[in-house]
């Protein structure tokens, strides 16, 4: 479908980036898979030399080792060059909604110590305002979950606690996910602001100021737009 071509334009563009000797941020989800398996491709054919990766979930890290792409320490002990992630919702400043497979904490914590956060995204998922399309995805303990929900409704959204497998969702830290419908976010900074001031959030999917390239793929091509 056109959709998935354009993931894989997008993902196997911004995978062209990535230089030997680089450490390397493997985003996750169905357009990052496709910058980590050329990555994987490149290395085979020895067009890539001497990088190391690190994955933003479990699921990203498992893939990445079995296509046999050399991994660091989860403790990131060396600076992340450039780090390839995928987004739920972009809006025209290069700000994100993130976390649509519940990885947000991770790759919020790997996007911020990369010197380059490269974006890829087919061109549904550019959007007027965040929140128009997506719920914005929060991490929260489970310890006091619920009044975590009331919170959240406080603050205008309808809240819906992520299902999973036989109950509830769980992050890669054992966290639940309340995937908040705000409808267009007016302040996504004043928003990510009281979030963050809130006991028992953990996370949440608003990338503000954090992506530095776009790579959009779509109907005219592939555009690679920077900060
Ligand atoms: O969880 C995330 O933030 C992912 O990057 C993601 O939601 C993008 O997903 P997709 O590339 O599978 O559409």
């Amino acid at each position: 479908n056109p959709e998935a071509r354009f993931k894989q334009q997008a993902g196997e563009h911004a995978a062209s980036l990535v230089q030997s000797g680089m450490v390397v941020g493997l985003g996750t989800g169905s357009t990052a898979i496709f910058a980590t398996r050329k990555i994987a491709v490149r290395l085979q054919t020895g067009d890539l030399q001497g990088i190391v990766a690190i994955a933003t979930s479990r699921a990203t890290d498992d893939t990445a080792r079995a296509l046999g792409i050399p991994m660091l320490a989860d403790d990131i002990p060396r600076e992340i060059d450039i780090t390839i992630d995928g987004a739920d919702e972009v809006d025209p400043a290069m700000d994100l909604i993130k976390g649509g497979g519940g990885a947000l904490l991770r790759e919020k914590i790997v996007a911020e110590a990369s010197r380059l956060e490269v974006i890829v995204v087919d061109e549904g998922k550019l959007s007027p305002r965040l929140g128009t399309h997506w719920p914005l995805p929060v991490e929260v303990l489970e310890f006091g979950w619920r009044s975590q929900v009331r919170f959240l409704e406080s603050l205008g959204a309808a809240v819906t606690p992520r299902p999973g497998n036989g109950g509830l969702f769980r992050t890669d830290q054992g966290n639940l996910i309340l995937d908040s419908r705000f409808g267009p976010i007016n302040n996504p900074l004043e928003l990510a602001g009281k979030l963050e001031a809130r006991a028992g959030i953990i996370g949440h999917g608003l990338f503000i100021g954090i992506a530095s390239d776009l790579v959009v793929a779509g109907n005219d091509g592939i555009r690679h737009l920077q900060r």
